[in-house]
């Protein structure tokens, strides 16, 4: 394979709800550019990037996985990702590693619940995207439907630059606005298509359509409005110009549309991914952090740089061993060679860099600047790591994933397998930077804690599948926590003179409730010195390391200010362990006056019924502390949609196939924590107390 320079580069991750059809497009666009020399089929479990055993058996994606291909002369790296609630995490885990994304989007469903989540993480990414209508082909897809529901969401700067011909079992291709032209296709699978004039009957359509996506392109820039106000439009030339401009501002979405089924219009869309989209150079530099200097620096992506790169991914296999996907931002990063890995403070290092096209992985000399690439079998690299020059140690900053939702209680089933089990789970936990694990310190059983019963079950399979090690899942435990509802001022003083050396921290902070899931701030308004700089850091560990144990039943304390801002110290006595003891007393006397209460998570329920016992679920879901939030029908089935307490859903599955006979199912994800009400948190602060005896501090 040749050697790439950052400009003849796109990388690019499709995200959507999960059965859109990435996976499916992904494997379509691979063969149109000759990438592999078949069309893989979800349905087959031949896809390149679903080649997991439990993926092809679930027929889901579960893993983000890479692939690439070439296109008029440029590589382009295609990350697919998972698009089902419990794995979101994965495909957020891949921005960094991408200059655009490919939002994909339902002919039939149109936007829904997953798409608006992945739009969020673009966003968070200020990552430039476009909008793939698939699917249409299917039976009741709707390009007018679809659009709809894409405006409704996104406004107009989401603006068609193609327009199918035919819906349906009639699609056979697309209009392209941009450069006026047909292109017909051959609907065998084969991808190829021929070039024809615009339709008679789609002659108007194409018109408006196109002066519309003029009309979008002007409004993004103030040149190109003035042209299109003197002359009442704007020229090929501009229109493509602006187009590309207005993409990477984020201020035009074109939407497209395919059939990934029947590999058709998927060469207009590689056409356009390589033309619109920018490439890691005309995305700019990297923000990251001089590790040494403790400053941000803005990093170039230059191959003359020095070597930086970040791990976004960690793959576990038992045989082949731990493989890092990594992006180089800076530099090249050669086989066979030694980098420094900044997190960890130690030297890595790389054997054979790796091209990885699904599953299989060629070896290359070097990965440039701008790139992607895979290691096997680095020592101590995990997910989120900088790897670099050790002169020049940058970091990059880690995606910050949601706390996990639900924990489930995991039992070997074999005694004696505790050892095996902690040691496939940290491989695991290498390659899922969102799952938990531990073991309660009270009860010393194993937790394992992820973003829904999906995600946990999974792992639960790939645990017997790949280490061979089986456990028994027990009913999740309820991850409450706690915060403040009030504000408080306390003082935390540590001193003690024992003979020689003593020990001295002083520290005055004031406590104020936030919003729910605004975590934790720490504020330092300490003026003039009364505590130094260098224990500021070890004040806020003590508090920190509090808030993890909690204050009224040891869960967690969240969504909470602290302000320090005063205290004392002493010349000879003062030490980062004695202010990290008055930090810690300083907030156990806050949470005294900050009257703290319990948050319980509350999850979205779906359940799915014959339509006679939907009273007596209404009923039952009521008597769980529930709130009905609507009611849907599809044919005889009744989906009812509720809020309520996860601590109340616990024995939800056998009970709901007693009142259905059999018949009903269910499907929760978690939404968000409330407080619980007082009489029902003074039952859980007592048997917490009880489980735990006197080991309270
Ligand atoms: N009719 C039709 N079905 C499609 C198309 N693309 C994907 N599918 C089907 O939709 C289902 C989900 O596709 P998949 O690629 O796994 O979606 P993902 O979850 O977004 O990766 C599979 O059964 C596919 O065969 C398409 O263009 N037309
Ligand atoms: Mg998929």
């Amino acid at each position: 394979m040749k050697v790439t320079d950052p400009e003849n580069i796109r990388n690019v991750a499709l995200v959507g709800h999960g059965g859109a059809g990435k996976t499916s497009l992904v494997s379509a666009i691979l063969y149109s550019a000759g990438a592999v020399n078949r069309l893989g089929r979800v349905d087959d479990g031949t896809t390149v990037t679903d080649y997991d055993e439990d993926e092809i058996a679930r027929k889901i994606t579960l893993n983000s996985a890479l692939a690439y291909c070439e296109w008029n002369k440029t590589k382009v790296n295609l990350i697919d990702t998972p698009g089902y609630r419990a794995f979101m995490h994965d495909a957020k885990s891949v921005m960094p590693a991408v200059e655009g994304v490919i939002v994909v989007v339902d002919a039939v469903s149109g936007v829904e619940v997953q798409t608006e989540l992945v739009w969020e993480y673009a966003d968070e990414f200020a990552l430039p995207r476009m909008i793939v209508i698939n699917k249409m082909d299917r039976d009741r897809a709707s390009f007018d439907r679809t659009i709809q529901s894409i405006e409704s969401t996104w406004g107009r700067v989401a603006v068609p630059i193609q327009i199918p011909m035919g819906e349906e079992k009639d699609f056979g291709g697309v209009v392209d606005l941009v450069r006026n032209k047909a292109y017909r296709y051959s609907l065998d699978g084969s991808g190829s298509f021929r070039e024809e004039p615009i339709p008679v009957n789609l002659d108007e359509a194409a018109r408006s359509s196109r002066e519309r996506l003029i009309e979008v392109v002007a409004e993004s820039s103030d040149s190109l409005m003035e042209k299109f106000f003197d002359s009442g439009t704007i020229g090929d030339e501009d229109l493509v110009a602006g187009l590309t401009r207005g993409i990477a501002e984020n201020k035009v979405i074109p939407v497209l549309v395919v059939s990934a089924t029947f590999n058709a219009a998927v060469r207009q869309l590689l056409d356009h991914m390589v033309a619109l989209l920018p490439s890691p150079l005309q995305r700019g530099p990297v923000e990251a952090t001089d590790a040494r200097l403790q400053q941000p620096v803005s990093i170039p992506v230059d191959p003359g740089g020095p070597a930086a790169a970040f791990v976004f991914k960690t793959i576990a296999d038992p045989f082949a061993g731990r493989i890092s996907l990594f992006k180089v931002f800076s530099g090249v990063l050669k086989s066979d060679s030694s980098i420094h890995n900044v997190n960890r403070d130690s030297t890595e290092r790389l054997g054979a860099l790796q091209l990885t096209q699904g599953k299989s992985h060629e070896n290359i000399a070097e990965v440039r600047a701008g790139d992607i690439g895979a290691v096997a079998k680095l020592k101590d690299t995990a997910t989120g790591d900088s790897l670099a020059d050790k002169a020049h140690p940058l970091l990059f900053k880690k995606v910050s994933f949601p706390e996990p939702a639900i924990s489930f209680a995991i039992e070997p089933k074999s005694r004696g397998d505790e050892d095996k089990i902690s040691s496939a789970m940290a491989k695991i936990l290498e390659e899922d930077g969102s799952l938990r694990f531990q073991r309660d310190p009270q009860t010393k059983e194993f937790l394992l804690s992820g973003s829904g019963q999906l995600h946990v079950e999974v792992m639960v399979e790939k645990l017997k599948k790949k280490y061979g090690v089986g456990v028994t899942l027990k009913p999740p435990k309820v991850p409450y926590r706690e915060t403040i509802t009030a504000r408080a001022e306390a003082q935390g003083r540590h001193k003690k003179q024992t003979g020689g050396h003593g020990q001295y921290g002083d520290c005055w902070i004031k406590v104020e409730p936030l919003a729910r899931s605004a975590g934790f701030i720490f504020e330092d308004k300490i003026f003039g010195g009364s505590i130094p700089k260098n224990f500021i850091p070890a004040v806020e560990k003590g508090i920190v390391e509090a808030s993890h144990r909690g204050f009224l039943a040891g869960y967690p304390m969240v969504d909470f200010k602290v302000i320090l801002f005063d205290g004392s110290y002493h010349d000879v006595d003062s030490s980062e362990l004695a202010f990290k003891i008055a930090g810690s007393l300083a907030f156990k006397k806050a949470m005294e006056q900050s009257k703290p209460v319990l948050l319980e998570p509350v999850m979205n329920v779906e359940v799915y019924a014959p339509e006679e016992s939907a009273g007596d679920l209404m009923g039952d879901l009521n008597s769980r502390r529930g709130r009905i939030q609507g009611m849907d029908s599809k044919g005889h089935t009744q989906i009812i949609r509720a809020q309520v307490p996860m601590a109340e859903m616990l024995t939800y599955a056998p009970d709901l196939t007693s009142m259905t006979g059999g018949r009903g199912s269910f499907h929760m994800e978690f939404s968000h924590y409330d407080q619980v009400p007082s009489h029902i948190a003074a039952k859980i602060i007592e048997e917490r107390k009880k489980s735990t005896g006197e080991e309270t501090a």
